[in-house]
């Protein structure tokens, strides 16, 4: 320990020829009285004295603490009119270092170096001395230092930690949030005379079994694939994020969440097609919507509030029940992307889900009303398309894959 070895030094210098030098030093006490300070009282001199023979004495017996305390109200004498000598600081300094006081001894030290005479013979050894205590400073900074950086180094350690585990249970997540769509066949379009012409004609479809998210994809989903790929994140106009649905995402950028999603999990995510996605919805009825034939707004988050609806914007994904396939905000919330090409009537009478890729292929389908839109654009079988690149305050998405 080099500590022990210059606090062995130090108290063998002290040992030596310091204690006779300060013993010889007088009651110096009323040295160069300051033209300033009024003339000290007897009392004052008499306690300074008193406090010179305990420091020397405390010196003498290793008690380092003691001539500390004792430099201390020595020094406090100086309202008083009394200064402490310079041998004392040298004292003082003696005490600081042999307690590790580093930052203490130098200060007594450069004290005693700006009072004492360069003939006194302390002199030689407070200037040897000053090195040393300069490195001892350096090396108590430079394990601070380490101490610091490492408490640093373990911070970022457990916040890496914690960004894995969220990032673990994301993934996790990604993958267990499907369900089961049945296979069957149903009639598609408008059945109930209430929607438009591109819903016609009627025609059946049979559909395979496939997964489909039980919600919208929602911000925090979005966003770790933003961080994980430098990605601007998407604007959130201020409703908030985590399990909001991600909105003002394109058609495009759905796609390019699908191929990372996908490369996390292991899965095959894809958007689900227009078929697909209206089979899903209907879960099974015919009616406009799957609780009947009249909105409800205790069934989905459309334009204004009331009933279970409680929001003006994006609602969290799964604040409504679900329809019959567990499917949560298939209709309103957000309009979703699904896979087709736009074309603008059913004349193709397609038989089977596959996505429809032969019309407009730079406009995509979107699917199932939103937030900002009356009762009529949330039935199951409206249907409307947008530009691929299109961003939207309305628009995001659901995952697909197949079994
Ligand atoms: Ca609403
Ligand atoms: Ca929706
Ligand atoms: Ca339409």
């Amino acid at each position: 320990m080099r500590e022990g070895n210059l606090r062995g030094a130090a108290a063998a210098r002290a040992a030596a020829g310091l204690l006779l030098v300060l013993l010889q030093l007088g009651s110096s006490a009323q040295e160069a009285p300051p033209a300033a300070p009024p003339a000290p009282s007897a009392q004052a001199l008499a306690q300074a004295e008193l406090l010179r023979t305990e420091m020397l004495q405390a010196l003498e017996k290793k008690d380092f603490a003691t001539v500390l305390e004792r430099a201390e109200t020595y020094r406090a004498l100086q309202t008083e009119g009394v200064k402490m000598p310079a041998g004392l600081y040298f004292a003082e300094a003696e005490a600081a270092k042999s307690t590790g006081d580093w930052l203490r001894a130098r200060a007594a030290l450069a004290a005693y170096l700006e009072r004492a005479d360069p003939k006194d013979p302390l002199y030689l050894e407070a200037l040897k001395l000053h090195p040393l205590v300069e490195t001892e400073i350096a090396r108590q900074y430079e394990e601070q230092a380490r101490v610091l950086r490492e408490a640093q180094e373990a911070e970022q350690r457990a916040l890496a930690e914690r960004k894995a585990a969220d990032r673990k249970r994301l993934v996790e997540g990604l993958a267990s949030g499907l369900v089961m769509i049945p296979p069957g066949k149903f009639r598609m379009g408008d059945l109930t005379g209430h929607g438009d012409e591109d819903e016609l004609p009627v025609h059946a479809v049979q559909v395979a079994g496939f997964h489909l998210g039980r919600h919208e994809v929602t911000f925090e989903q979005y966003d770790a694939f933003c961080e994980a790929t430098g990605r601007t994140r998407p604007d959130d106009k201020g409703w908030g994020r985590g399990n909001r649905p991600v909105i003002n995402v394109s058609w495009q950028d759905a796609n390019d969440f699908i191929a990372w999603a996908s490369a996390a999990t292991g899965l095959r995510f894809r958007l689900p097609t227009e078929a697909e996605w209206e089979y899903a919805a209907r879960a099974g009825t015919e009616t406009d919507y799957w609780w009947g034939e009249a909105f409800s707004v205790d069934h989905a988050n459309a334009a204004g509030t009331g009933g279970r609806d409680r929001w003006s914007a994006t609602a969290p994904v799964g604040e409504f029940p679900p329809n019959a396939f567990g499917l949560h905000d298939m209709n309103g919330n957000v309009r979703e992307w699904v896979q087709d090409c736009w074309i603008p009537d059913y004349a193709d009478k397609a038989k089977t889900a596959a996505a429809r890729t032969h019309g407009d292929c730079s406009r995509r389908v979107v699917r199932g009303g939103s937030w900002n839109l009356g009762p009529p654009w949330q039935r199951a079988a409206n249907r409307d398309y947008d530009d691929q690149q299109y961003r939207f305050v309305d628009r995001g998405f659901r995952l697909a894959r197949d079994p």
